[in-house]
C-alpha cells in the first residue's frame, strides 16, 4: 500500500499504551499520551535521500490537507489506460478486481484487473522489442502509483493500448465505460495516420493531425463523456511547442496543462489554447533532481519522469479523489468544481491561460466546498458601482460576484428606478387599473459568471440618473432559484 508508513504508526500507539500499563500506570495516572517512538523512516530504493514517491506534487495539488477529509472509496473506478504495466507491490489492494470476468487468452488469464486491448491477450504488460527500456517498463506503473497516492481508497482498472493496434484505443475507452469507471486516465494521445498507413504521421516527420483514419476513438471519447464519465489527457508532446492536439482538445477529454514544482508553467508545456486546468508534470533538462517526479517504477523499485502524462494522472486521481466524495455529481458539474477552485487563477477569470488554462488543480479546495456552495448564487458587489454619462443617459458598470461554485451561464441585473416588489399605485386593481408605469425597468443586462469568480458588468439606462436605483440579480440557468436585491445610492454622474 502507497503510505504504508503513515498505517505503522498505529501498532506503535499501541505498543506505548501496553507499555504504560505494564508499568502499572492507570489512564487516570498518564498526564499525556505517551510519545510513540519515531518509526525509522521507510526506505525508497532508487528514491533520492529525504524524497518520498510522488512528494511535492502531492503538496503542490494540496492532497495531503486533502486527506483529512476523504481518501476515496472503493467503489469508484479510474481506468489507467497506457503502453504497458508492471505491477509494484506498493499497489497491492489499490487494483479493480472484476466481479464478472468475461475474457480468457489461450493462457486462461482473464480480466481479473483490466485486460491488454494491444496483444488482446489478459497480460497486461509490454512484451515488445523495447520491453527493456526504461520508458516500457516503468511509465505504466508510475501513472497508475499517480492516481493511487491522490485517491488511496479508489480502485485502479488497467488497460492496454499501443500505437500498433490502433482499435486498441477505442476498446480501452468502450471497455472501461461498460464496467464502470468514471474517470479515464489516457496519457498518451492517439496519432493519426496517412491513408492506408500503419505508422502514425508523427513519427514520419508529419505533425499532429484530425484522427480522420480513427473515428471509432473519436465516437468511443463521445460516448463516454455522454455516459456521463469523464477523460484526462496531458496536452500535446512535452516539446514547448503551440499545437492543435486530438483528441487531447476535443470537448470530450479534459486537456491537462503541466506545472512545475514553483507552480509556473513547466519548460515543456505545450502552449495550447485548450487546457482547461494543470497539474505536476516536473521541468526538463535540469540537473537539479528535485525537479523532476519520483515515484513508482517496473522493477518493484522507484524511478522519475517528467512530461504531460504526469500531469494528465495527478489530474485523473484528483477528478477520483474529489468525485467519490460527491457521486451525485454530473461529469460537467466536476469540471467546473476542478476549474473553479484550481489555484492560481489567470488574471482574466474568463480567459484560461493557455498553458495552466484556469489554474493548478487544488484537490483539498475542491473538498472543502460546503453544502451551501453547491449552487449558483450571484450577487452584486455593492461597492463595485460606478456611474458615467453615456448617449440618451447613462451607464452602470459593477461587478458580480458569483458565491456558487457552479458556473452561471446567463446572470441577469435588472436596473429600477424603485422598489420592484411593492405597487407604486396601491388603490389600482385589475377593475380600475391605475396610472402608467411609474416604477420601471431602466435598463439591464445579461452575462456570464464562473463560480467563485467575479464578472464586470455594463447596463445602459435610458435617462436622467436617479438618485436611488433598485437591483434585481438572478440567473437565468436551470435550477438557479436565488434572486438579489439591493438599493443603491447613485452620486450624480459627472458631467460629460
Ligand atoms: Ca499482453
Amino acid at each position: 500500500m502507497i503510505f504504508a508508513s503513515v498505517i505503522q504508526v498505529v501498532p506503535h500507539r499501541l505498543r506505548a499504551w501496553r507499555l504504560a500499563f505494564t508499568l502499572g500506570l492507570g489512564l487516570a495516572a498518564l498526564p499525556v499520551w505517551p510519545v510513540p517512538a519515531a518509526d525509522p523512516p521507510r526506505q525508497y530504493p532508487g528514491l533520492p535521500e529525504g524524497t518520498t514517491p510522488y512528494d511535492w506534487a502531492l503538496e503542490q495539488l494540496q492532497v495531503p490537507a486533502a486527506h483529512a477529509r476523504h481518501r476515496g472509496r472503493p467503489g469508484f473506478v479510474v481506468a489507467v489506460i497506457d503502453l504497458g504495466y508492471r505491477h509494484h507491490p506498493d499497489l497491492e489492494g489499490h487494483l479493480w478486481v472484476n466481479p464478472n470476468p468475461t475474457r480468457r487468452d489461450v493462457e486462461q488469464r482473464q480480466d481479473l484487473h483490466g485486460w491488454d486491448f494491444a496483444d488482446d491477450d489478459g497480460s497486461l504488460e509490454y512484451n515488445g522489442p523495447q520491453a527493456e527500456s526504461a520508458y516500457y517498463t516503468n511509465h505504466h506503473v508510475f501513472v497508475a502509483g499517480e492516481v493511487a497516492a491522490v485517491a488511496p481508497e479508489c480502485r485502479l482498472m488497467i488497460l492496454r493500448v499501443s500505437y500498433r493496434n490502433h482499435d486498441s484505443w477505442y476498446q480501452a475507452v468502450d471497455y472501461a465505460v461498460r464496467h464502470g469507471a468514471k474517470v479515464l486516465v489516457m496519457p498518451h494521445g492517439y496519432i493519426g495516420r496517412a491513408p492506408g498507413s500503419e505508422v502514425p504521421l508523427f513519427y514520419q516527420g508529419t505533425d499532429f493531425t484530425w484522427p480522420e483514419d480513427n473515428p471509432k476513438l473519436r465516437e468511443s471519447l463521445d460516448k463516454a463523456y455522454d455516459a456521463g464519465c469523464l477523460v484526462f489527457s496531458g496536452t500535446a508532446d512535452n516539446r514547448g511547442r503551440r499545437v492543435a492536439f486530438f483528441p487531447v482538445a476535443s470537448e470530450a477529454v479534459c486537456a491537462v496543462g503541466s506545472s512545475n514544482r514553483t507552480g509556473e508553467a513547466s519548460n515543456m508545456a505545450a502552449d495550447a489554447d485548450y487546457v482547461e486546468f494543470s497539474a505536476p508534470a516536473g521541468q526538463r533538462g535540469t540537473a537539479d533532481p528535485g525537479q523532476t517526479v519520483w515515484g513508482l517504477g517496473g522493477r518493484q523499485d522507484y524511478t522519475s519522469f517528467e512530461g504531460g502524462c504526469m500531469a494528465c494522472s495527478f489530474a485523473g486521481g484528483v477528478a477520483a479523489l474529489v468525485w467519490s466524495r460527491h457521486p451525485e455529481w454530473t461529469n460537467d458539474q466536476l469540471r467546473q468544481v476542478l476549474r473553479n477552485t484550481a489555484r492560481g487563477q489567470p488574471r482574466d477569470a474568463h480567459q484560461p491561460d493557455r498553458k495552466l488554462g484556469y489554474g493548478i488543480l487544488s484537490a483539498d479546495e475542491a473538498l472543502a466546498l460546503t453544502d451551501d456552495q453547491l449552487t449558483r448564487d450571484v450577487r452584486l458587489v455593492a461597492d463595485s458601482l460606478k456611474i458615467t454619462p453615456c448617449e440618451g443617459g447613462f451607464r452602470l458598470r459593477g461587478t458580480l460576484h458569483n458565491h456558487g461554485v457552479w458556473d452561471a451561464r446567463k446572470a441577469m441585473v435588472v436596473v429600477y428606478n424603485g422598489d420592484p416588489t411593492q405597487p407604486r399605485s396601491s388603490e389600482a386593481t385589475l377593475d380600475q387599473p391605475g396610472p402608467e408605469l411609474q416604477t420601471r425597468q431602466l435598463g439591464h443586462a445579461v452575462t456570464s459568471v464562473r463560480g467563485l469568480h467575479e464578472s464586470g458588468i455594463a447596463i445602459d439606462c435610458a435617462g436622467a440618473a436617479p438618485a436611488k436605483v433598485w437591483f434585481e440579480v438572478y440567473c437565468l440557468d436551470r435550477r438557479s432559484p436565488r434572486i438579489h436585491r439591493l438599493m443603491v445610492n447613485l452620486p450624480a454622474p459627472p458631467t460629460p
